[in-house]
């Protein structure tokens, strides 16, 4: 080790040497900075406390960046359905919190240990509490907590790891330009000396399937737009953060855009929000779900998403679910008797 360790990264590897099997955890539909935190975490268990570990994850890796990011940096990962519990003495939970609705934990087991940056659910904290607890809200990437335990601890950090930790700091600070802190610049700059290159450049223009295109050319005819408010209902979709991909797309029309963009993925309807407007994504979407029932939904600053549960897959419930959101939409943003316009003219 390079020197005395003291404070979080101390008591952290000494919890971590007082157990046998650690078991990592995290939100369901894993993104880049929770698989590598995960990757991360399972190596600061292994180099310093000789501690084996595994990554439990639930949900899917659809995002084809994701998955590049998966095979290039070998991140070695078990479906949590698949794993027994039971077997592990310690269990971590990195990039969410016990109380998120995206995170689904196994019942009646403690949680010991909690690193993330998100700000902790409203209500309050299910007990008993982590022993382990490390929620800095004012990081970007929980990547980049991460990393601060490796760089302290003087962990010789491989290139797979190290591209994965990087790849997590950009995805969620916008290649350190939204919600940067001093610690994510010092891992930035640790991780880019020890990243593979070559394989942060697959991850970021990988391969996109038929598949992909397909739903592109949906969206581009689907869109309907309003002067600035831009809408886009993409069908039925297989992965889920299409929506997200799709209205980040759109958001860069020319002009000041506020986009809403929704999809069917089985029983469930997703809208992303993206806006250029100084009122916060929250009120857009929370106005976009006023009055539906069985939705969820979240975000602040110019991005939100949510989703409500279909009561059937029936297209005539589709549609009846995207007429209501159409006019809680137009309503929320002020829009009254604009002409509707596509990319190929004007629309009834
Ligand atoms: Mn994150």
């Amino acid at each position: 080790m390079a020197h005395a360790l003291e404070g979080r990264t101390k008591t952290l590897i000494e919890l971590l040497r007082e157990r046998k099997r650690l078991l990592v955890l995290s939100h369901s539909n894993p993104d880049p900075d929770s698989l590598a935190s995960a990757a991360g975490l399972r190596l600061l268990a292994s180099t310093c406390a000789d501690l084996p570990s595994v990554f439990g994850y639930s949900g899917k890796i659809m995002r084809a960046e994701n998955r590049e990011m998966v095979s290039s940096c070998n991140i070695d990962m078990v479906r949590l359905k698949d794993v027994d519990v039971s077997e592990f003495d310690c269990l971590a939970l990195v990039d969410t919190q016990p109380g998120f609705g995206h995170t689904h934990l196994p019942e009646g087991r403690k949680i010991d240990i909690v690193v993330d940056h998100h700000l902790p659910p409203e209500s309050p904290f299910p007990a008993p509490d982590p022993e382990f607890l490390d929620v800095r809200t004012h990081i970007g990437a929980t990547s980049s907590i991460v990393t601060g335990y490796l760089m302290e601890a003087g962990v010789d950090v491989p290139t797979d790891v190290a591209t994965a930790l990087l790849y997590g700091i950009r995805t969620d600070t916008a290649d350190l330009a939204r919600n940067a802190s001093p610690l994510d610049e010092e891992a930035y700059d640790f991780l880019l000396r020890r990243a593979d290159r070559q394989a942060l450049s697959r991850i970021t223009t990988p391969d996109l399937s038929h598949d992909y295109f397909r739903t592109l050319k949906q969206a581009l005819t689907n869109t309907r737009i309003y002067n600035e408010v831009i809408l886009c209902s993409l069908g039925k979709i297989r992965a889920p953060e299409m929506v997200a991909e799709v209205a980040d797309l759109l958001l860069r029309l020319e002009g000041n855009q506020t986009v809403f963009c929704g999809g069917q993925v089985e029983d469930l309807y997703v809208v992303s929000v993206r806006t250029e407007l100084e009122r916060d994504a929250y009120y857009l979407i929370r106005g976009a779900f006023d009055g539906i029932e069985n939705c969820s939904f979240g975000g602040h600053g110019r991005i939100a998403g949510g989703s409500v549960t279909l009561p059937d897959t029936d297209e005539r419930t589709v549609s009846r679910i995207e007429r209501r959101l159409e006019r809680n939409i137009l309503k929320t943003m002020g829009v009254d008797g604009v002409t509707v316009k596509g990319f190929g003219g004007l629309r009834e």
